[in-house]
């Protein structure tokens, strides 16, 4: 039987037409490569970025093949039956996170010109396996994949997601996971929203009030928790061995209730404010006129920048109800050359571009068009998360368990028909680094909660983030869709398994 290549169910490996995301261009043919009990990895090159990657793509290919897949550097002629892996610095074509792969009888190639793009390879690699290839205890095989040809390269340098630490506490474990999860679908930036009014999340050594006391809730009433710096530092070095930069996000001049809890003298009169561990927003500040606030963002800033590689500095700026406007500006303004002060560049919600900005900040587009162009005005660059489409906590329908609905309800369908460079009249692609989908957890509480809400919708954001719009169709998707269902149970994601994909 010529069969389409489907699923991986039946023997059969997943088509190419099954990668999410999408990948730029492929050509499949007919047949299949089969991996063998004796089969390495082999990589042709001697870089010791190279051979990581190489070694995460054994580690996620042992546990259910059974077999050790040893990785060795070699140069010339790969032999038949492994999987080789080349870098090829000068293969413009490719990009900084592009790759090319091809599967023959032989065996499977994989060229990139940057270790990240041999990391995607991989990951499209996996794809093409059985869903089975995710599960963690051995399984029969045989592991077929499909032979063909791709090259793909993403739209979007920018592919992300936010995950609210702050109304529910969420550790290391489970963002290690996600940061997993995320790398299957090709994201790379993970934007953790560390401090809120209900609580407070990263430990700051200058100000230890902050977590023993600030950390100390979460809405509803629960324990709360917070990261010791080093728990942080270990999220951010497992992030950036599969290539995704942590953003850390301290809010001001809202969302500061926490801190005030911890320390009073932040307060304008010098009073504590009572803890908080309801869902209201806009009703806590910083004090401006003080000069202990800003002694106080240095540190803080200080602190963040330290343990932070990449080049942005989440500042937030949203919904400061409580902050007079001309406040509002004084204390951006200021905010922005401090994180500049620490080698960083500024990200903040849109609210921000009420401000004079610097074109190396970026702005967040969540709710008003009129922002996102004004960010654009001024020469700063947008990442796009509008919240009708890219807010993982709206409820899919009324009657989801959990999630909010002041965005409105947004379908599985809603979450992947949409386009960056079509969202706000005014803002072109040019003036967008990409796509980012924030996970704000004022109801999700368990790992179970985050997944339900996350999962399948972030599979389309990643998409829309990495593959080009062209040719896009909800009609197609949905079913490519389908068949991610048997991988992301493997990997015991607890997806809501919505009634608008045909799910097998
Ligand atoms: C708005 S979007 C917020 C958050 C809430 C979220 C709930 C934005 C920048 N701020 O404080 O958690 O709505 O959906």
């Amino acid at each position: 039987m010529a069969a389409e290549p489907g699923s991986g169910a039946q023997g059969l490996p997943p088509g190419f037409a099954t990668v999410i995301p999408q990948p730029l261009a492929q050509a499949p043919e007919p047949g299949a490569f089969v991996l063998e009990p004796n089969a390495r990895i082999v990589v042709r090159s001697t870089a010791a970025d190279a051979m990581r990657v190489a070694q995460l793509l054994a580690r996620s290919l042992r546990p259910a093949t059974g077999y050790r897949l040893p990785v060795a550097s070699a140069r010339g002629v790969v032999p038949g039956g492994n999987i080789a892996l080349a870098l090829t610095p000068g293969d413009r074509a490719l990009g900084e996170e592009g790759y090319r792969l091809v599967v023959t009888q032989q065996g499977v190639t994989l060229t990139a010109a940057r270790p990240a793009g041999l990391f995607y390879g991989g990951q499209t690699l996996r794809q093409l396996l059985p869903a089975a290839i995710e599960t963690d205890v051995r399984q029969p095989g045989p592991w077929r994949i499909a032979l063909g040809t791709i090259h793909d390269r993403p739209r979007f340098a920018w592919r992300g997601t936010m995950l609210d630490v702050a109304r529910h506490f969420h550790g290391v474990d489970e963002v290690e996971r996600l940061i997993d999860l995320m790398s299957l679908y090709k994201l790379n930036r993970l934007h953790l929203h560390l401090s809120d009014d209900q609580g407070w999340r990263i430990s700051i050594r200058s100000w230890p009030r902050l977590t023993t006391v600030g950390g100390r809730t979460a809405v509803g009433g629960g324990k709360g928790g917070y990261f010791t710096q080093r728990d942080y530092s270990r999220i951010v070095a497992y992030a950036r061995a599969r290539f995704v930069d942590v953003i850390p996000e301290i809010d001001m001049p809202g969302h500061v209730n926490a801190a005030l809890v911890s320390y009073p003298k932040l307060t304008c009169d010098g009073i504590a404010p009572s803890p908080r561990t309801d869902m209201e927003v806009g009703y806590s500040s910083l004090c401006i006129g003080k000069e202990l606030t800003y002694r106080f963002v240095n540190d803080v800033i200080r602190e963040i920048a330290a343990l932070t590689p990449g080049p942005y500095v989440h500042v937030g700026g949203d919904e400061a109800h409580s902050t007079r406007p001309e406040d509002y500006l004084a204390f951006m303004e200021r905010i922005e050359s401090i994180v500049r002060s620490h080698g960083k560049r500024m990200i903040g919600w849109e609210e921000v571009a009420r401000t004079k900005l610097r074109r190396t900040s970026v702005a967040q587009h969540w709710y008003d068009p009129a922002l996102a162009r004004r960010a654009v005005e001024q020469g700063a660059k947008l990442v796009m998360s509008p919240s009708p489409k890219a807010y993982l906590d709206m409820k899919y329908t009324p009657d989801s368990p959990i999630g909010l609905t002041w965005a409105g309800m947004t379908s599985v369908r809603d979450a992947y028909t949409w386009d960056p460079a079509t969202q706000v009249p005014g803002v072109r692609e040019r003036d967008i680094l990409g796509v980012e989908a924030p996970l704000w957890s004022e109801t999700a509480a368990t790992q179970a909660d985050v997944d339900y809400l996350m999962f399948p919708r972030l599979l389309g954001h990643a998409e829309i983030a990495w593959s080009p719009s062209a040719g896009r169709t909800w009609g197609r998707y949905k079913w490519r869709l389908a068949t991610h269902a048997p991988r992301l149970r493997a990997l015991g994601v607890a997806f809501y398994a919505s009634p608008e994909v045909p799910w097998r």
